[in-house]
């Protein structure tokens, strides 16, 4: 599937319909007052956030979104139908911007949350408004204003509770795989992940999401492998996992990987790291090793890591349990 997380449209309003131009023909009475009704107002553009939707991409088919013109008014003082309102369905967490001036419109924060794009043009007077007692066969009507057009800028950023961030291969997606019903990709080679991947996470009725980012590597930031495009991502997670691959206890492997992300993150935006970030050891199941605590204390030591960290095996289940209990604690007292 193709992850599309931002896209240029143009929004147009319907235009107001005319005003009609008619006199009253009724027997007896050959020349009538003026009956002609207005037109209906033109349609509006609105945009609507919609839970059920995660990119952008049904919107990458069109890029015109119009609403429907107001009807023209009609004789007998009949007034034209308005035009039907354009709902344009986008995910929570869309930024509405507009292309022109770079201003923001709007963020979709809530489900159903729904935002004026462009107002329909007004209707047009009939003939009937401009009757008086000087004009009783007024010639006169208005014709409805054009609809508002604009060209909009849609920024998708997933909202999550907390980011899988590491390498590639290190089992991020296995860990969404079996702690959510998300069921991404799981290989031995790398970049197996190339969109981001959301899942919830369900514990006796608390829940988390959580989004699976593609492996960042080392000079993601110069366009190395997926480069860092999908880090914006994990802009409003409440905290970060950086999932390392214990590499068999090798002490300076895994504390190269690790300087490795940080410096990535780093390099992406500063601000990321003032987040609450954990480091998560996976693989355990492959060392046999009784010295595996002190071993990882002392590289937790050496890189002066001062939040959490924690062992846990993805494929044999090991401390997963524990760790979503962390997670679901440290989000309700977030
Ligand atoms: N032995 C062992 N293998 C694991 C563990 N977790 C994941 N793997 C394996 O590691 C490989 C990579 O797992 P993925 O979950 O695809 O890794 P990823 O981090 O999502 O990789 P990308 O999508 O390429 O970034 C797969 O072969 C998994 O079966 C674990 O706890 N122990
Ligand atoms: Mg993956």
């Amino acid at each position: 599937m193709k992850f599309i997380d931002e896209i240029n449209i143009c929004v147009i309003a319907g235009k107001g319909g005319d005003g009609c131009i008619s006199f009253r023909h009724e027997k007896y009475i050959p020349y009538g007052g003026p009956n002609g009704g207005d037109g209906g107002n033109g349609g509006d553009v609105y945009i609507c956030a919609d839970k059920n939707l995660n990119t952008l991409m049904h919107l990458n088919f069109k890029k015109i979104f119009q609403a429907e013109n107001g009807k023209q008014g009609k004789s007998k003082l009949c007034t034209g139908k308005k035009g039907k309102n354009l709902l344009i369905y986008v995910p929570i967490g869309t930024i509405i911007k507009n292309k022109i001036n770079k201003k923001i419109i709007g963020k979709m924060i809530t489900d159903k949350q729904t935002i004026l794009l462009a107002k329909g043009g007004i209707k047009g007077w009939g003939n009937n408004h401009f009757k008086s007692s000087t004009n009783r066969t007024p010639y006169k009507k208005t014709n409805g204003t054009l609809g508002e057009k604009k060209f909009i800028n849609l920024e998708l950023l997933l909202i999550a509770d907390v980011g899988l961030i590491g390498l590639p291969n290190v089992g991020k997606s296995t860990l969404i795989n079996i702690i959510t019903s998300a069921k991404p990709k799981i290989d031995i080679y790398p970049f197996t992940t190339i969109i981001p991947q959301l899942g919830v996470v369900y514990i006796e009725k608390k829940t988390f999401i959580i989004v699976d980012i593609p492996g960042i590597t080392k000079n993601s930031s110069k366009g190395h492998g997926l480069g860092h495009k999908f880090l914006k991502h994990i802009k409003y997670c409440k905290l970060l996992l950086l999932i390392i691959d214990i590499k068999f206890l090798n002490k300076l492997d895994i504390i190269k990987d690790i300087k490795i992300i940080i410096n990535e993150l780093n390099l992406y935006n500063k601000e990321l790291l003032k987040k609450s970030c954990w480091l998560i050891f996976n693989k355990i199941d492959l060392v046999e090793n009784k010295k595996i605590h002190s071993i990882i204390n002392n590289i937790i030591k050496k890189i002066n890591w001062e939040d959490k960290y924690y062992t846990i095996s993805c494929l044999k289940n090991k401390n997963i349990k524990f760790l979503c209990n962390e997670i679901i604690n440290f989000i309700i007292n977030k």
